[in-house]
């Protein structure tokens, strides 16, 4: 299963621009196991270094590194969660996602609408929050309303869930968004199937325009999509003649950052040399489930290197024959950069 990322702004701040640029490399699709093929959702590949460097040593028949899904989702306008503009049918495809990426339009450009008419960042940053929390009260008051009608009992974890609606939208209700209300590992655990769409990471992307830019605070992660949309067919010689990059790695590491991935390796045959996605904290087996659904039941063991270790030994042969491989149990917990062969 693969990790998505909506993409999501104000009107004509450039999210179908950067929609386009992004998903402008050629995959190879049938390599990925995915549910929803349409027009608006594209596969990204992970830009990894590491993974360059261990096909190389290991010079493998395949190379396969890992992939984020994007999703342009259209018509968040003021008032959508009230069902303006495509209002509903939007707010739903937020909520299937794993991450948000906020589209801010920075560029002045009188030919370019402006639903609010001036260019001011912070000001739509604040619209799409609010949008965003609207939507979460309602749901939140919603699904309080259904358990409220189904427990005639006073089942104490009903009461518990309950209690941690109210608490939720009192936050909302002060306008913060879920990931800036104080809750414990628990109560994050108990709305994780509400799917809030302020619970989920949430990155800004500043669209500039190089001329007359409009000032932005430092860190931000600020690009120029139209250019991006230009230099988008061009190779990367092409682009090194040019004296000019492409910023949209960047992008991607930062959704990925967002949503706590690490990455691991399998690269212990010829075959294929392969990253991974996995939530950060997880265990062997629970990496092996990534391969295939019956391996986290049928773990045994794994032996583990370090991406950089196994560069050092050349191949898998000659790091098990130097003993720089680790044999681990079950409950190890996969560090970003393994390489890892399950033993099932
Ligand atoms: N001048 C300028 N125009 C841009 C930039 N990014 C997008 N646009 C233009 O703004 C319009 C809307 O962009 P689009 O990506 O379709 O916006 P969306 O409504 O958020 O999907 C298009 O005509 C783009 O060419 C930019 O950085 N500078
Ligand atoms: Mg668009």
């Amino acid at each position: 299963m693969s990790f998505s990322v909506g993409i999501v702004g104000l009107p004509n701040a450039g999210k179908s621009t950067l929609f386009k640029s992004l998903t402008k490399k050629p995959i190879d699709i049938a390599s990925y196991p995915f549910t929803t093929i349409s027009p608006n959702v594209g596969i990204v590949t992970i830009p990894d270094e590491r993974l360059e460097k261990i096909s190389e040593v290991v010079s493998p028949d395949k190379t396969t590194p890992t992939v984020v899904e994007f999703v342009d989702i259209a018509g968040l306008i003021k008032g959508a969660h009230k069902g303006e503009g495509l209002g509903n049918q939007f707010l739903a495809q937020i909520r299937e996602c794993d991450a948000i990426l906020n589209a801010v339009r920075a560029f002045r450009a009188d030919l370019v609408e402006h639903t609010e008419k001036t260019v001011d960042p912070e000001r739509d940053i604040e619209i799409i929050k609010i949008e965003l929390i609207m939507k979460d009260m309602e749901t939140a008051e919603k699904v309080s309303r259904g358990l409220e009608k189904d427990s005639k009992s006073k089942d104490k974890e009903i009461i518990k869930k309950l209690n941690l609606l109210k608490k939720i939208n009192q936050g909302l209700g002060e306008g913060k968004k879920i990931t800036e209300i104080s809750l414990s590992e628990e109560e994050m655990f108990g709305i994780k199937e509400f799917q809030f769409l302020t619970s989920k990471p949430m990155i800004h992307v500043f669209n500039i325009s190089d001329e007359n830019p409009y000032p932005i605070k430092p860190g931000s992660l600020t690009v120029n999509l139209k250019y991006e949309e230009e230099i988008s067919d061009l190779s990367e010689p092409e682009k090194k003649e040019l004296g000019t990059e492409s910023h949209l790695d960047q992008i991607i590491l930062a959704c990925y950052n967002a949503l706590e991935l690490i990455t691991f390796y399998t690269a212990s045959g010829k075959k294929e040399a392969r990253a991974w996605t996995l939530k950060k904290g997880s265990t062997c087996p629970q990496a092996g489930s990534k391969i295939h659904s019956d391996f986290e039941k049928k773990f045994i063991r794994a032996d583990v290197i370090h991406w950089d270790q196994l560069i050092k030994a050349g191949n898998w042969a000659k790091a098990k024959e130097l003993g720089w491989l680790k044999t681990v149990g079950k409950d190890y917990i996969v560090v970003d950069g393994n390489v890892i062969e399950f033993k099932i």
